[in-house]
């Protein structure tokens, strides 16, 4: 039995999608938006992805909450954790382990934009957590920051290195309006990917196995499914690549040769020419110096930044 509240429905959701494709498709260059990836194939994909060899950012995160749990617990006394995208919320459970070992935890508040698998991970915490008050949101993070539970002592975990996926001024957005809905006090628990070495980011969007390549072109599966598209989705390569200026992976999607794509529900007719490339991901690498200048902007203090003994990605606790 699980409590969800609903601030996104499958209309608002089907909207979004619409103005995102017809924004992206006519743009020059083209691009869509990361969030698409993320049907139950895309969000399969991806729990494949967190599994292979080249892809260090999840293993790496959890190593570091697994270290440092204990010490999130005992400095933020968090009364409410509040998980934003949390999706399947497998290292939520290192965290709510130790607040509830430490005594303050009573209510554990995860938001995503699917209702589906966060249904389960409502189901499956509530299940493990019998004396926690477990409510699950069905919101996207850019716009339902406003329905955070009330209360004190609340701690926000954005984990993942998602916080990347946005361009600097979204993200300064986001974390401007987090800092609003924020008393001074409470805490952000941030995961960030680091800049390293391309050698070894590189690989990890553009893996020997292809698992990233079918994620990626799964982003043109599901604008065929939901919007009656008919992209040919074997005519389009994956590319992934280092943007040493701006410090972020980009993917792409690359016609392999001339493609004419309709969009029947948008009545949207959209020529790809040879080799034209469309934008489907960016994720944005950091260094401590920026990152801290990014919350300071938003009204945040970095307290502490921990990573991993090679470096290659942090958590940080961040106070309002
Ligand atoms: C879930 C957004 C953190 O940017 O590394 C994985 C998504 N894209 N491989 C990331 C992703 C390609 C991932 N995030």
């Amino acid at each position: 039995m699980s409590a969800l509240e609903i601030h996104l429905d499958d209309q608002d959701l089907d909207r979004t999608l619409r103005t995102d494709v017809a924004t992206g498709l006519t743009a020059a260059p083209k691009w869509l938006p990361p969030k698409w990836f993320y049907d139950a194939r895309g969000s399969e994909l991806f729990e494949d992805i967190t599994r292979l060899p080249e892809y260090y950012p999840t293993r790496t995160e959890r190593a570091i909450l697994t270290a440092r749990a204990g010490a999130i617990a005992r400095i933020s006394e968090a009364k409410t954790l509040v998980e934003l995208g949390s999706g399947s919320s497998e290292k939520t459970v290192l965290l709510l382990d130790a607040l509830l070992a430490h005594g303050t935890l009573g209510a554990f508040v995860p938001l995503d934009v699917s209702a589906s698998a966060l249904g389960e991970a409502v189901d499956r915490l509530a299940g493990r957590y019998p004396g926690l008050a477990v409510r699950g949101v069905v919101g996207d993070l850019t716009r339902h920051l406003a329905y955070l539970p009330d209360g004190d002592n609340r701690m926000v975990a954005f984990l993942g290195g998602t916080i990347g996926n946005l361009v600097p001024a979204e993200r300064a957005e986001f974390l401007s309006r987090l800092r609003a809905v924020l008393q001074p006090g409470e805490w952000l628990l941030l995961g960030t990917d680091l800049v390293k070495d391309p050698a070894v980011v590189v690989p990890a969007y553009d893996d020997a196995a292809g698992v990233t390549a079918e994620f990626n072109r799964n982003v043109l599966r599901v604008v065929n499914h939901r919007l009656g598209a008919d992209f040919d989705v074997a005519a389009f390569d994956h590319v992934a690549l280092w943007n040493a200026e701006r410090e972020w992976i980009e993917m792409r999607l690359r016609a392999t040769s001339a493609q004419r794509v309709h969009i029947r529900d948008l009545g949207l007719t959209v020529d790809f020419a040879a080799g034209e490339e469309l934008r489907t991901e960016i994720s944005a690498k950091f260094r401590r110096d920026g990152l801290s200048a990014e919350l300071a902007a938003a009204g945040f203090e970095l307290r502490h930044f921990w990573t991993d003994p090679a470096g290659l990605f942090a958590v940080s606790m961040v106070q309002a």
